[in-house]
């Protein structure tokens, strides 16, 4: 393997942005195997595409993404464009050699996943799916302590990520709201990454029932200069049919016999970002809040009855013994929700280097399809379906 990774990045908004930042910082923290060029970013708009390279710092800019797939000078694609090119962009990386990461959802439905996975197989290339709150030091933590048995059996999986930015009846119809470009609404944006989450610290899911709501039927479609993307977006005039669920919820088994619930929903008026898990054990309990998240609340059952109650695991007080954050600052220096992508692409350019398979994978993301469908098939037969 060569020592210099060259890095193809394709979309370049918010996770473009994230990305970006995290190939940069990767190598500056963490040891890594080999060097990292952010030698291409790529984007249909040629304007904002340089704007992007200029901003990021990456060498080259390109409207072409097969050009970018192609070249011989590029090592690894960095997927982060909207749902519905993943398994195209992919499947041509793979074919090319390429080694893959990939935004979440990895793509529109389980048929384009299982494809994906057959092409990822069969080119032998390292791919990962960006579930970026799996390297969140104190989930990494509660991993550990799950796999160490301190929470005994598992009986409930209790996940919610709620956000607010579509509350507002007049706000447009961004692709992020259009069943065709993004697959599901809520569902495949947030509940995709409790449903990893759920996957990682606790199994995986047996059967789910679930419910899924669209809130506001018609929006403004985006202005005809379709200027300002995400947050920023304008609307014009004219209405369009909403195509998604703005919130998605279902109670589910784990196939160990432990309960789930999960909410994801962006109808949560002054939840930005909010991502809060429990889990509750035989011996003890974990408690995790995103807006806090270098802490790790734990019950001990163990303890004596006058020391009972929730303690705080601080993951940046251990002077490095937690998961990644050892790589950062002295105890006590909090780290946030970047760091999260820099951890990330840390393990997959070592991956990469080493020519190992690194989780999430293009199988994880498939497995994660599966749950997704089956809880929208769930909520519209209403009735429960196994996954
Ligand atoms: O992780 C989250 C996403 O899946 C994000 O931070 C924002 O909400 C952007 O997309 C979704």
């Amino acid at each position: 393997m060569a020592n210099t990774l060259r890095v193809g990045m394709i979309g370049y908004r918010f996770m473009g942005k994230a990305h970006s930042n995290a190939w940069r910082q990767a190598p500056h923290f963490f040891p890594l195997k080999a060097n990292v060029e952010l030698h291409t970013i790529c984007g249909r708009d040629a304007a904002n595409v340089e704007a992007a390279r200029k901003q990021f710092g990456w060498q080259n800019a390109s409207t072409d993404w097969r050009a970018v797939v192609n070249s011989p000078d590029i090592d690894i694609i960095d997927i982060n464009t909207p749902n519905d090119s993943h398994a195209e962009i992919a499947i041509a990386a793979a074919k090319a050699g390429k080694h893959i990461l990939c935004e979440k959802p990895l793509a529109l439905n389980v048929k384009q996943c299982d494809e994906m996975v057959a092409a990822v197989k069969k080119a032998k290339v390292v791919n990962m799916v960006c579930h970026n709150y799996r390297r969140i030091p104190a989930i990494a933590q509660a991993k550990k302590m799950i796999e160490e048995g301190t929470l005994g059996e598992i009986y409930h999986y209790h996940a919610r990520y709620a956000q607010d930015w579509i509350v507002n009846p007049d706000f447009p119809l961004v692709w992020r709201l259009q069943k065709g470009v993004s697959g599901s609404g809520t569902h495949g944006d947030i509940n995709a990454h409790i449903i990893d989450l759920g996957r990682y610290l606790v199994g995986e899911f047996k059967e789910v029932c679930g419910l899924m709501h669209t809130f506001i039927k018609e929006r403004p479609l985006m202005d005809a200069g379709g200027k300002g993307q995400g947050l920023a977006a304008n609307s014009g005039k004219k209405m369009g049919k909403v195509t998604v669920d703005d919130t998605a919820l279902f109670i589910g088994r784990f196939k160990n016999g432990a309960v789930a619930n999960l909410e994801a929903t962006r109808f949560a008026l002054g939840r930005k970002n909010h991502i809060e898990i429990e889990i509750n054990g035989s011996k003890g309990s974990l408690h995790f809040d995103f807006e806090d998240m270098n802490r790790l609340k734990f019950f001990d059952n163990t303890n004596p009855a006058d020391r009972m109650g929730f303690r705080d695991i601080l993951v940046t007080q251990g002077g490095g013994v937690h998961p990644y954050v050892g790589q950062w600052w002295p105890p006590g220096h909090i780290i946030g929700y970047e760091h999260t992508f820099v951890h990330t692409i840390a393990d997959f350019i070592n991956a990469c280097v080493e020519g190992k398979s690194v989780q999430p994978t293009f199988e994880d993301g498939l497995k994660n399809e599966r749950v997704l469908e089956a809880v929208e098939e769930s909520a519209k037969k209403r009735q429960w379906v196994k996954v």
